[in-house]
């Protein structure tokens, strides 16, 4: 497979600019580009099929740029539903440096980062509107698709000016770094087209763009989103664990189209991993190469292992060689219950409302279904205290197989 082939056969490619650009992919090494606005101080899972699909340009030898937004962070993509909140000048500038560096470790420093705002800081307004907004007619704004779609909510005309900016920006790096691509999302092909317009225009030369289709999980929802808040590629905003939770409870009929956008294994090892979940979909091999290759890719193998063994102590119960701060990320959107008190067990499970009665309490117990720390509990006389806690602070309760409540001592 040659690599526009395999771009294809990862499903990678929505829109194409012109058919000559397969051939472009193919034979010649380009520069391309794709960009992103600090509206975060990180990227998140969203964002991060276009880091891989541009690693996969970068590994066939094209040079990749990544642009950060300092200009167009400051305005805003104008979104399909409404306008955006305007975001302060330092923390366009804050955010910005996190993403810079993010990329650059995921790219093991094998790509080149600039910001529109270093070219745009002193374009006066006046030389904007002649030597930009000249070259394209509102007639051809209004046009496009997520421009359209807000006219009867209303747009700002910043907003409405957004696209001129990202065209700018192609423009300003086909002239000074020979970058002929422009790659991103499909909700991008609006602004890749305006570029490659304005460099018709302007300069009289040709131009590419691709994008890449939005993906999405089983139920229709922008992927890389846990119960509405989104998975960062920040270590300490989204820890291993709870990322490797997300991608191991990925949908069997999601997850061979997601190996093939998210990760570098082979169209053979994805088409094994295939038949492997057709033959035997409860040992979940394909989801666990998912987040084994996402997970190591970003943060190394040893975030992995950690990863996984979190969740072997989960599912077995020995949370015994958890640490305390193993147990805070695990337990992080658990409500911790205070206790403070040497207690006995059948008091405490039901004060702490874990048994709903005295009777239930005593009928777990004596049946061995609850545990603390991993360990099983069976003596109803048995007295709670703090020297049980991990590291003087938890009490992992566990109540059957599944359910577990998180304990602090106060
Ligand atoms: O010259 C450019 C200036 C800004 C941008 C791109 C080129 C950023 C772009 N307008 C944008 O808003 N991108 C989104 C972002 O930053 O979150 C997302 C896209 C997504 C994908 C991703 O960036 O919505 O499709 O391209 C990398």
């Amino acid at each position: 497979m040659n690599l526009f082939e395999e771009l294809k056969w990862r499903g990678l490619i929505k829109d194409v600019s012109s058919p000559e650009l397969e051939k472009k992919l193919n034979d010649e090494k380009i520069t391309f580009y794709w960009g992103t606005d600090p509206t975060a101080d990180s990227l998140h899972l969203g964002h991060y099929s276009s880091l891989v699909t541009a690693k996969r340009l970068a590994k066939a030898g094209h040079h990749p740029i990544l642009l950060v937004g300092g200009a167009t962070g400051l305005i805003g993509d104008p979104r399909p539903t409404a306008e955006r909140e305007i975001i302060a000048y330092d923390t366009v500038e804050k955010n910005l440096n996190g993403i810079k560096n993010q990329v650059t470790k995921i790219f093991d420093g094998n790509v080149e980062v600039v910001n529109n705002y270093d070219w745009t800081k002193n374009y006066s307004f006046i030389d904007f509107l002649r030597d930009t907004g000249k070259y394209i007619n509102v007639n051809y704004m209004l046009d496009k698709d997520i421009i359209r779609r807000r006219l009867e909510t209303g747009i700002t005309y910043a907003e409405f000016s957004y696209t001129l900016l990202q065209g700018n920006d192609f423009v300003h790096l086909f002239e000074n770094k020979n970058c002929v691509l422009q790659a991103a999302g499909s909700d991008q092909w609006g602004n890749i087209t305006t570029g490659i317009e304005l460099i018709k225009k302007k300069l009289g030369k040709e131009a590419y763009g691709f994008t890449m289709p939005l993906i999405l999980d089983k139920m229709g929802n922008k992927f890389g989103k846990s119960e509405g808040n989104a998975l960062w590629l920040d270590i300490n905003k989204t820890s291993s664990y709870e990322l490797y939770q997300y991608l191991i409870n990925t949908d069997d009929e999601m997850v061979i189209h997601y190996l093939k956008v998210f990760t570098f294994l082979s169209k053979e090892e994805i088409e094994e991993l295939e038949k492997k979940n057709k033959e035997h979909p409860e040992l979940r091999e394909a989801q666990t190469a998912l987040a084994h290759e996402i997970i190591k890719d970003l943060h190394g193998e040893e975030e992995f292992e950690k990863a996984l063994n979190m969740s072997k102590a989960l599912f077995s119960g020995d949370v015994s060689k958890l640490t305390a701060k193993d147990i805070e990320m695990i337990f992080k959107d658990v409500e911790k219950i205070e206790i403070n008190s040497d207690m006995n067990i059948v008091d405490m499970l039901t004060e702490k409302k874990i048994c709903s009665s005295k009777r239930e309490a005593r009928e777990f117990v004596s049946a061995g279904t609850i545990s603390i720390n991993g360990e099983k509990v069976t003596d109803l006389d048995k007295i709670i205290s703090c020297d049980m806690t991990i590291e003087g602070k938890y009490l992992i309760v566990r109540r059957g197989k599944k359910k577990y409540y998180m304990l602090e001592w106060k």
